[in-house]
């Protein structure tokens, strides 16, 4: 939770923070413990973005129940005039693009181009949906029997409990409520604890795009007193989660006793490797997008440079140069490179990872340490850090860290970058920079990850494929693209006979 240190009983500018609520069976509302919490932005803890519902399992419960009811006749609606709220949707979201985005700067940190990145992948994605409304195939298939049809429909599944993330606050709420909508189910969303003022901006924007009511409902609060409520409750039919792999093991258990469809998107510490024969002035671009982009808060972020020897020291003084240049501060400012880390909790944890770097004996090439240059004063921020001399089985070579911290690991060829990209429990991407064709294909293959770009940073997934891991990344769901809305309904087979008589299959026939 995004709660300050120093004192800040006002709101920058003195203004009285807005007072946020849940929304629960169609309307506003406080929750039934009538406590709240302050969110602070991470760029100047004195910025109060609001006071928010600290809910709990009595909030769940309504929640669910108006879901459940609303569910009966949302099913019903048809595909294509439910898609056509998402085409709506996107129009409003286009219309209101740069207030979201200077919003959710203004909540979680990352520099303004990026929060409109955000909320553009939100829009694509509902532009997406609209055309999915009219593609939910099914199969038709010839009977083994004369006079008889074979068939399939998707089918909504019930009441999604949709738990989401704070770095990518508008994409990822999009990503899942979208999808889940479009085929039939309906909503609980609890949204992170540190980006709920844009979850209900998305939610005011899906009411305003004409989604029923109760189909749709927000409860603010933490994973213990909200998330476990909604993934054990007993009327929620399938959970998505994205978040830590610690968390999404407890909540994998927790819905699997239940037998609960559930699809989990979990960490990552992905690897972008660069060969001899990579561009080099394109690989540094890369690493310095994919590991300082979002201040390095990504699942899908570069944590990772495997650099083949020959090219070694000179990407490495590269990086140095360009990673001094970085300037930190409020993302709402134009000269700002990286903003803040979400949270104090979130920068101890890089300083703690810094600490373990240094102690592993790698070697620090620049940053490791906050930046305490003048307008980094009231904010989480910390300097964008490398380390090279990494080894394979270093702690920082292999944990997540989720913040500007950057480990460059030396090998000798192709074979040995394979091997060490490889050398994780992780999964999720992945980035090979080389010319030479055979090796681009040969990497595609052997990576272990559920995405992998030629010549490209480990970020910046397009909406419209499927998105997701491998190993301990998730649990082979993917979200994005079309396969979303394979986990958000399920296959229904139909057998119609015509033949007038009681046919019996595999006993007729043979
Ligand atoms: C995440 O890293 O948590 O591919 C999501 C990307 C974005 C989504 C990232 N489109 O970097």
């Amino acid at each position: 939770m995004n709660s300050p240190t120093p004192s800040t009983s006002a709101a920058a500018g003195g203004a009285t923070p807005r007072k946020f609520q849940n929304f629960i069976a169609g309307k506003w509302c406080d929750s039934v413990t009538g406590e709240t919490y302050e969110n602070h932005s991470p760029a100047n803890w004195k910025d109060i973005i609001g006071t928010f519902p600290r809910s709990n399992e009595e909030d769940v419960d309504r929640a669910v129940k108006a879901a459940r009811k609303a569910f009966k006749t949302w099913r019903l609606v048809p595909a294509a005039d439910r898609g056509n709220i998402f085409q709506r949707m996107g129009d409003l979201m286009v219309k209101h693009k740069e207030d979201i985005a200077r919003e959710m700067t203004r909540e979680m940190g990352k520099v303004l181009k990026e929060t409109m990145g955000d909320t553009q992948e939100a829009i694509d994605t509902a532009y997406y949906a609209f055309g999915e409304s009219r593609r939910l195939f099914g199969h038709t298939v010839p009977s083994e029997l004369p006079n008889k049809n074979c068939m399939t429909f998707r089918m909504p599944i019930g009441v999604a409990g949709l738990i989401t993330p704070w770095n990518f606050p508008s994409a990822i709420p999009a990503w899942k409520s979208f999808p889940a909508l479009l085929c039939g189910n309906t909503v609980v969303f609890k949204p992170a604890s540190d980006t709920p003022a844009t979850a209900v901006r998305l939610v005011e924007l899906l009411l305003e795009a004409g989604v029923p009511p109760d189909a749709v409902n927000i409860i603010h609060g933490s994973g213990r007193k909200v998330g476990i409520p909604l993934i054990e409750h007993p009327e929620v039919d399938l959970i998505s989660f994205t978040g830590s792999s610690e968390v999404g093991r407890d909540i994998s258990s927790r819905a699997g006793a239940r037998l609960k469809r559930v699809s989990l998107e979990l960490g990552g510490k992905n690897p972008q490797i660069v060969l001899d024969d990579g561009n080099l002035d394109l690989a540094l671009e890369a690493a310095l997008w994919g590991a300082f982009g979002t201040t390095g808060q990504r699942c899908t972020a570069t944590s990772r440079l495997i650099i083949q020897a020959g090219v070694h020291d000179k990407l490495v003084d590269m990086l140095k140069n360009a990673t001094n240049k970085l300037r930190c501060g409020d993302g709402l400012d134009p000269k700002t490179d990286v903003g803040p880390l979400v949270n104090e909790a979130q920068r101890d944890t890089v300083e703690s990872y810094v600490k373990i770097g240094l102690d592993e004996g790698a070697k620090l090439v620049c940053g490791g340490e906050r930046d305490t240059s003048p307008q980094c004063a009231n904010g989480w921020f910390y300097r964008p850090t490398v380390f090279a001399g990494v080894t394979p089985e270093m702690r920082i070579a292999k944990e997540e860290i989720f913040g500007p911290v950057l480990s460059v690991l030396k090998v000798k060829d192709f074979d040995e970058a394979i091997a060490v990209a490889n050398n994780v429990d992780y999964g999720l991407s992945s980035s090979i920079f080389t010319q030479d064709v055979n090796r681009a294909f040969r990497a595609m293959r052997d990576i272990e990850a559920g995405i992998t770009y030629i010549n490209g940073a480990t970020i910046g997934a397009e909406c419209h494929m499927p998105f997701g891991g491998v190993k301990d990344t998730g649990n082979g769901h993917r979200e994005g693209g079309w396969t979303v809305y394979e986990f958000f309904s399920e296959i229904k087979t139909i057998y119609v006979d015509f033949s007038g008589t009681l046919q019996k299959a595999q006993i007729d026939n043979y």
